[in-house]
């Protein structure tokens, strides 16, 4: 998992500000005061012979002093803090239109984008553009972070939130799930991949095509098993199929990196997954499929043509 401290984009870079200029302040106060403690503690140690000192109470001066210098940190920490929300926070705006939706499912991330295309855990954005992510979920609450492109933020099933989602250069920012969801909380990884703004719109617009039905081979096989075995009621395999479902769209899942979030996309893990889900990852919402092992491979052959 990539560190937060090594922000690559304006909203994270801000966020580590903040947080550096937190540091200088606390460990300056608390050198200051460990060195005063110190000098105290060897100055004014109790010797023999040594007299009560001076007492003061109530002095004007001091209750002012160390009234004021605390007032103006904590004011000067808020300022500070307003500033960087006010860059960091997306307006919360429901009636806004989001470049993108996401969406948090028991244990996957969902995109969604304005043209009908849709990403499963592998999140496309153009480079060095706000874009306005709707966060939202299906089930229970998870939380959508991208240690080093944006904030935290919840998402509330019902109660989506906005999040911008920029990255300074292309590159594949890791992602995770930051509020625990069940058993497969720690299965949720995904990526944010971020390219050049031409590469993305091509990227998109491919994802919103479907891609053409085999017409023969074990391919063709396969997606007449894919359909006999009603892996349609839980998986879309086209563009247009927008229906809500309880499994993630298949629909372009062979140009994939990943799979189920954390898995290499290959044919063998595609074959396991269909075999064994259960076991690749404990806990999962798909149950066991039971079928042959030439019919997994069937269906491993038709979904590595949906490109
Ligand atoms: C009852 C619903 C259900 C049925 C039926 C079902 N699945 Fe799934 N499937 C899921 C869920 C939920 C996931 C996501 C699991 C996760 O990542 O936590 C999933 C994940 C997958 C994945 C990995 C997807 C990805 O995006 O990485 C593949 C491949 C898959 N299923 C294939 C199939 C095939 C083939 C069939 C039919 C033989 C099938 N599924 C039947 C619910 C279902
Ligand atoms: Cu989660």
């Amino acid at each position: 998992m990539a560190s937060w401290l090594d922000p690559q984009s304006p909203e994270a870079q801000a966020i580590v500000r903040l947080f550096a200029s937190y540091l200088v302040i606390a460990v300056t106060i608390f050198l200051i005061v460990s060195s005063l403690i110190a000098y105290s503690l060897i100055r004014y140690r109790a010797r023999a012979g040594t007299q009560q000192p001076r007492q003061v109470t109530g002095s004007r001066p001091l209750e002012f002093t160390w009234t004021a210098i605390p007032l103006l940190i904590v004011a000067s920490l808020f300022v500070l803090t307003v500033r960087t929300m006010a860059f960091v926070d997306a307006p919360q705006d429901l009636t806004a239109n989001p470049g993108l939706l996401v969406t948090g499912h028991q244990w996957w991330w969902e995109a969604r984008y304005p043209n009908g295309a849709t990403a499963v855990n592998e999140i496309h954005i153009p480079t060095g553009t706000r874009l306005l992510a709707r966060i939202d979920a299906a089930d229970v609450i998870h939380d959508f972070w991208v240690p080093q492109l944006a904030r935290k933020i919840d998402a509330v099933p019902g109660r989506p939130s906005f999040l911008w989602l920029d990255a300074d250069a292309p590159g594949t920012y890791q992602g995770t799930c930051a509020e625990f969801c069940g058993m497969q909380h720690a299965g949720m990884r995904f990526q944010v991949i971020a390219e050049p703004p031409a590469v993305f719109s091509a990227w998109v617009e491919a994802q919103a095509q479907t891609p053409p039905e085999p017409t023969g081979g074990p391919s063709a096989a396969g997606a007449r098993i894919f359909r006999d075995q009603k892996c349609g009621e839980c998986h879309a395999v086209s563009a247009a199929d927008r229906a809500p479902r309880n499994g993630p769209p298949l629909t372009h899942i062979a140009g994939r990196n990943r799979l189920a979030g954390d898995l290499a996309n290959t044919p063998e893990n595609i074959g396991r997954w269909i075999l064994t889900p259960q076991a690749v990852k404990p806990g999962n919402r798909m149950p066991a499929q039971h079928l042959s092992n030439t019919d997994a491979a069937a269906v491993t052959a038709y979904l590595e043509s949906l490109r």
